[in-house]
């Protein structure tokens, strides 16, 4: 039996695939209402697929919010960061790792798939299972498996992105690649704890400095008089040219968090990495500095007639961490944010002063609308938005010549 504990985002995509192939698993989460949730068969959870994915795990998963006594665990707790030192937290993930050494067989393995900064399983994890009398290795063996999953997409990728397994020895490394293999369709890699560790950061920063290559490109491009996606897109012809998409920001629990991680580690080394966070960071600056050009294009003088399309940090999901619109209003002087409206189709909680929950309502009280996130819904109701003044932060609407861009 498999004891997975967390189920958000990522942990119960994981626990239901492996149920779906046939293994007996428990999912643990502390928050019992959740648990009361996922019993009745409310997932809390839209993706796309993941429905089916139950249908087909039902007969092989429980949920409780107690930890199980058995062999393998699979540790999916949030890791969230200190935004004043930039540091990983790594307190829910120590207190799961506590309380799996509280119940465990001996022998078990744990499965540590909760992103943390590199170093943090020599740093923390072994201390705590040392100073509580484990042998690490004998009584239990420690793994980090970090997920790769784009919310968004996440069963599909479940099965189709390849993955990494750091182990301490080879022989627990190629078993705990077996048991991703029941699901995991493509290559799955064994190697030590710390380039695991260090390999899912390094993807997350590759991507954060490829995208402030664009939104730098995006502000050079405006600063001229150039179209940015025009040059990208000729530019991507060059078979080894592959420049990513600019936007207002980049948002999310990952790519916005995890580059900082090397920087506060590595201050003297990561020049190129911290500039790239800061371009990104400033980019609901640039979105700010692009509104207040376009009021003065059209004499307009009053906040209350800009609207933000788009609260969450990418299009087609509801989370809303780090998203640049709630960075763009944070970073609005007080007389300006009290006014400036806000409406997303997939948040329905009041996050935001003069937020709207319906749509018809926020048009009719606004005349500049800026689209700050590309969901479904705009593209399938663009007419909506046609007699308005817009400015297509994502380039939505690429062939609308007659709509202001970054
Ligand atoms: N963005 C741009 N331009 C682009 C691509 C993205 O501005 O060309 C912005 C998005 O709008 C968003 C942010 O970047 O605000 C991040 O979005 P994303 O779709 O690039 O990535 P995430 O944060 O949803 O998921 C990432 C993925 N990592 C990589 O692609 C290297 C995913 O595979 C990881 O599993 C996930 O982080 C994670 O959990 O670490």
């Amino acid at each position: 039996m498999i004891n997975v504990i967390g189920l958000g985002y990522i942990g119960l995509p994981t626990a239901l695939m492996l149920a779906k192939f046939g293994l007996e698993v428990v999912g643990t989460d502390r928050d019992i209402d959740k648990i009361n949730s996922l019993m009745d068969g409310n997932l809390l959870i839209d993706e796309e697929g993941i429905i089916e994915l139950y249908e087909d795990a039902k007969q092989n998963i429980k949920f409780t919010s107690e930890y199980q006594h058995t062999h393998t665990y699979i540790v999916t707790v949030p890791t969230p960061y200190q935004k004043k030192n930039k540091k990983l937290d790594p307190e829910f993930l120590l207190s799961a790792v506590e309380s799996v050494l509280d119940v465990c067989d001996k022998g078990a393995t744990i499965i540590i798939e909760s992103t943390i900064s590199p170093g943090t399983i020599d740093k923390h994890v072994r201390p705590l299972i040392r100073d509580r009398g484990f042998i690490i290795g004998e009584d239990i063996h420690l793994v980090h498996a970090p997920e790769r999953i784009i919310p968004g997409n996440m069963v599909k990728e479940l099965t189709l992105n390849s993955r990494t397994i750091g182990a301490d020895c080879k022989e627990i490394g190629e078993k705990v690649k077996g048991l991703y293999s029941s699901f995991c369709k493509s290559d799955i890699v064994v190697t030590d704890i710390r380039t695991a560790e260090m390999t899912k950061v390094v993807e997350n920063t590759y991507r954060d400095v490829n995208i402030a290559f664009a939104n730098e490109l995006a502000q050079i491009c405006h600063s001229d008089n150039m179209d940015v996606y025009e040059i990208i897109k000729i530019a991507n012809k060059h078979p080894r040219v592959n420049i990513l998409n600019p936007g207002p920001g980049v948002g999310g629990h990952c790519i916005s968090v995890d580059p900082w991680f090397l920087v506060g580690d590595y201050p003297e080394l990561t020049n190129l990495i911290k500039v790239a966070r800061v371009t990104n960071d400033f980019m609901p600056n640039h979105v700010l500095k692009r509104i207040k050009q376009i009021m003065n294009e059209h004499n307009l003088r009053d906040i209350s007639k800009i609207g933000l399309y788009g609260l969450t940090y990418k299009e087609d999901v509801n989370d809303t961490r780090e998203s640049p619109t709630l960075q763009l209003i944070n970073n609005l002087e007080d007389n300006l944010a009290f006014g400036i409206k806000v409406f997303d189709p997939y948040v329905k909680e009041e996050l935001v002063d003069n937020q709207y929950m319906d749509f018809d309502a926020f048009l009719q009280d606004i005349e500049i609308v800026v689209l700050m996130v590309g969901h479904q819904h705009i593209k399938n109701n663009e007419s909506y938005v046609e007699n308005k003044i817009v400015l297509d932060t994502k380039n939505i609407f690429e062939n609308n010549k007659n709509y202001h861009k970054l």
